[in-house]
């Protein structure tokens, strides 16, 4: 017999509190981070965009967590999706993100707040003054302008599509060889500055080939995927990292546009990942807390997801409640009310990660609404804009309870 679904109140009798956030693992959520140090020990605020979407924020943001130099967080919008705060503009007039606070003194530029959180603090592993380094830097810059080329040029014919994709392989191929120069894993012998430099294009690349391109970097080339192996072995990074989901519907508003190639392979990877399977996106299991992950954080932000959700009078508050009781006891299966499924699957396909909670548990919620859709029927959502995404405006997510 179908089920009714639980109440608010008892969804939040079954939900853990949320994770330690100033000295716990590495978290998108966190405002401040001490490291065991006190509030007095800080020196440093970093003001990232809000949704961990910003490469050059998630490069400063990774090299803070694993140096583990105590610090602030000041979330700030990017224009894509939201206003810039008057507050950060008067600050920084370019509106640009990242900047930092370093001792009262504003840095802005990803690699010159690199150098100078170096020069404060030491080297992470190798000093970004190091030729090594600045050789890994200059590799980086070859695989991102190939990257770029092949995932955002429209392509005439399809002759230029493979010579863009060619060229794409040989840098690849490039990285490869300088991964398997070194013993272990990193661009280094040791983890260092020069994988950090290295994480947020690669993962962006990941994500965005597989779909737009059904190209899959990891399997394709066995040095990178042991070095993204080696990193999802580092909490810092776990909890930076994006998935494949998130940087699809991410980048065309930054990048200008990502176009998909059209291809059957193409065609099919994009299905995948919106059937949420994408094996290249993670080599981790799921951890046996990715359920409760995802119900604590919908019901921390459960009254301005319901008030966004443009289908919220079609049901979707219960359908809400059904989709999170189904979560919690799958074989009790509780049906959405009629006509709520467009509602739920808005939801499904905004979930951010790591802005909203990590990998397994944005997996497993998305799952959960689309089972819980299907039982109501197969209506969409209607597309995710590509050109902005003003859908994704955090004002309304700003005054959650704490
Ligand atoms: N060269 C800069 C690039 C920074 C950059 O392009 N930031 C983008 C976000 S990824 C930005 O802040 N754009 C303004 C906006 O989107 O509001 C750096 O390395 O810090």
């Amino acid at each position: 017999m179908a089920r009714t679904p639980l109440s608010w109140e008892e969804l939040e009798a079954l939900a853990p509190s949320e994770p330690e956030r100033v000295n716990g693992p590495t978290s998108s959520q966190a405002r401040l981070r001490l490291f065991g140090a006190s509030e007095a020990d800080v020196r440093v605020t970093l003001y990232r965009d809000n949704h961990a979407w910003c490469p050059y924020c998630q490069k400063v943001w990774l090299w803070l967590e694993e140096k583990r130099i105590p610090y602030r967080v000041q979330k700030v919008s990017m224009r894509c999706y939201g206003e810039k705060e008057s507050w950060y503009s008067q600050r920084v007039p370019s509106g640009m993100l990242p900047a930092l606070e370093l001792d009262g003194r504003l840095i802005t530029e990803s690699d010159a707040i690199l150098l100078a959180l170096e020069a404060a603090f030491g080297p992470l592993g190798v000093s970004l003054e190091d030729a090594a380094v600045k050789d890994v830097r200059r590799l980086e810059r070859r695989f991102f302008r190939a990257w770029c080329h092949w995932l955002c040029s429209p392509h005439a014919t399809a002759a230029d599509g493979q010579l863009a994709q060619q060229q794409f392989e040989r840098m690849a191929s490039a990285v490869s060889e300088a991964l398997e120069a070194t013993e272990g894993p990193f661009f280094l012998p040791v983890f260092s500055a020069a994988d950090g430099i290295f994480v947020p294009f690669m993962e962006r690349a990941s994500a965005s080939l597989y779909a737009y391109k059904g190209y899959d970097l990891r399997q394709a080339n066995p040095a990178i995927d042991a070095w993204f192996r080696a990193l999802e072995r580092r909490s810092t990074y776990l909890g930076t990292q994006s998935d494949f989901h998130t940087h699809v519907h991410d980048l065309p508003p930054q990048m200008g546009a990502c176009h998909p190639s059209g291809e059957a392979g193409q065609r099919l990877c994009w299905q995948r990942l919106a059937d949420g399977l994408a094996p290249s996106e993670t080599s981790l299991e799921e951890p046996p807390e990715a359920a409760r992950e995802a119900l604590v954080r919908v019901l921390k932000h459960r009254l301005a997801i319901v008030q966004v959700n443009p289908f919220r009078d079609d049901g979707f508050e219960p359908a809400l409640r059904c989709a999170l009781s189904n979560l919690l006891a799958p074989q009790a299966l509780c049906v959405p009310p009629a006509g709520s499924a467009a509602g739920l699957r808005h939801l499904r396909e905004r979930i951010s990660v790591p802005r909203d909670m990590g990998l397994h548990a944005a997996r497993r919620l998305r799952q959960v609404l689309e089972s819980t859709a299907a039982l109501d029927g197969d209506q969409e959502a209607g597309p995710i804009p590509t050109r902005h995404r003003h859908d994704q405006d955090p004002r309304p997510f700003r005054n959650a309870p704490v």
